[in-house]
This record gives structure tokens, sequence and C-alpha cells, in this order.
């Protein structure tokens, strides 16, 4: 029986179509591969909401830049299936398999000094979401998918000048219908902020803490009634609190 074990994993490597943030454009910029970055070196998901994993995914690398930015930037953040890019050429599962439906988001949290705080104990806010259209039925996935593993926001106008560490979030719903099987993608950008604005939450939010394995948008088929990864058609309630406005 120890046999099987061997063809097992390799079919399971093969196939799995994972992701990892792994580049920074600001205003089409390219700040270079894992620069400015705290990234895992592979591509496996985060699943326990309540690992510490879940802040800024497995630790990795970590860079020693800080990326300055201004309020009103608009970031890039690059998505794809191994560090450098595709897996090999004509990978079908580059920027990620696109069984991996579900919303891409962005938080913030301030800290002394981007390139040496602890990513633990911050108290983050949500700035960008992109979560599922039902008119389109086309998820954040999607859209990245799209742009070749490009996602793209803009830092508001109105946060307070600084550094801060900014979270991006791929949340895979492809196998959430059961409870720890939600797949969480994310690495943390380390940013130097000048701007003008003064912004400073009244509300944040804790990682791990934030999500529970249960959340509407964490534990959910996505599938509706015809087999479809469309969420039946129905809004679909993207995790953690909603993205600050100013
Ligand atoms: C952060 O940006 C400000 C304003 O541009 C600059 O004066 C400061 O030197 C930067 N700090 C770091 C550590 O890059
Ligand atoms: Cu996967």
């Amino acid at each position: 029986m120890k046999f099987s074990l061997v063809p097992l994993l390799a079919y399971a490597l093969s196939v799995e179509g994972h992701c990892i943030f792994q580049k920074v454009t600001v205003n089409g910029q390219d700040q270079g591969s894992l620069t400015g970055l705290r990234a895992p070196n592979n591509n496996n998901p985060v699943q326990n909401v309540n690992s510490q994993d879940i802040i800024c995914g497995q630790s990795g690398s970590k860079s020693q830049t800080v990326i300055n930015v201004k309020g009103g930037d608009r970031i890039g953040a690059w998505y794809q299936h191994v560090i450098g890019g595709a897996q090999f050429s004509g990978d079908p599962d580059n920027p990620i398999a696109k069984s991996h439906k579900g919303p891409i988001m962005a938080y913030l949290a301030k800290v002394d000094n981007a390139a040496s705080a602890s990513h633990s104990g911050l108290k983050w806010f949500k700035i960008w979401q992109d979560g599922f259209d039902t008119g389109s039925r086309k998820w954040g996935v999607d859209n990245m998918i799209n742009n070749n593993g490009w996602v793209y926001f803009n830092l508001p106008q109105c946060i307070a000048p600084g550094h801060y560490l900014l979270r991006v979030e791929l949340l895979a719903l492809h196998s959430a219908g059961k409870q720890g099987q939600a797949q969480f993608y994310t690495s943390c950008a380390q940013i130097n902020v000048s701007s003008g604005g003064s912004f400073s939450p009244s509300q944040t939010v804790s990682f791990p803490g934030a999500y529970t394995a249960n959340d509407p948008g964490i534990l959910v088929s996505i599938y509706g009634t015809t087999g479809q990864p469309d969420n039946g058609g129905k809004p679909y309630t993207v995790p953690g609190p909603a993205p600050i406005s100013c």
C-alpha cells in the first residue's frame, strides 16, 4: 500500500493551480520581482484562518526594500502560478487555475518601519475589494486572469503619510463548501506613503481574528443548481470589513 503514495503525490503536484503575489507596480512602474515584499516561497495556500500565516502567507522571502508611494497612486499586484511566472511554457494554470474563483482584497496596517516591523498584532483596514458581480457573473479572480495576473487598485487619497504593510489577499472558493477548504493566497508589500491625507481608521481588524472558518464568504458553495461557479447568481459576501471610503 505504501507504493501508491508516490504517484498520488506526483499527480497532486501537477494539478494544483495555486499562485503567489510576487511583484508590485506603482503607476505602471515595475518595482522588481519580490522587491518590497514579504512573500511565501511556494504557492501553497493558507487554509487555517486562525494561523499567523493568514497575515502575509507562509514566511518565505522578506525584502529589505520599502516602496515609496503617494496617496491616490495606482498599485498593481502581480499574481503568478510560481515565482517568476508560468511553471512551464503554455502552463494552463498561470496565473492561477481557472477553477479558483473568488474575491481579491487589499488591506493596510500602519507600522513604524515597514522593513522591520512584525506583521503580527497590527490593526488592519480594508482599502479595496473585487468580489462577485451578479450581472456579469465574474469573480475578482476572473478579472485577475483576464489581466494576466495583475490586480489593480488605487491607494486612497486620504490616508495619512507614513509606513504601512499592504496585504493583498486572493481567496479561492472552489472547494469552500467544506469547512477549512477555502484557500488564501496572500503576501504583504512594505510601503512608505507620502501624502497630505490625515485619515486614521475608526475601526480596524486583526489578523488572525478578522475571519472565522464559517463566515458566509469563507464556508460557501459557489456552485448554483446548474453546477456553474456563479454563486447561483446570488450576491456574494466578501469576508472582512467594508473598504474605507474617503
Ligand atoms: C518616506 O517618504 C518620505 C516622504 O517622501 C521621505 O521623506 C522618507 O525619507 C521616506 N522614508 C523612507 C524610510 O523611505
Ligand atoms: Cu489551489
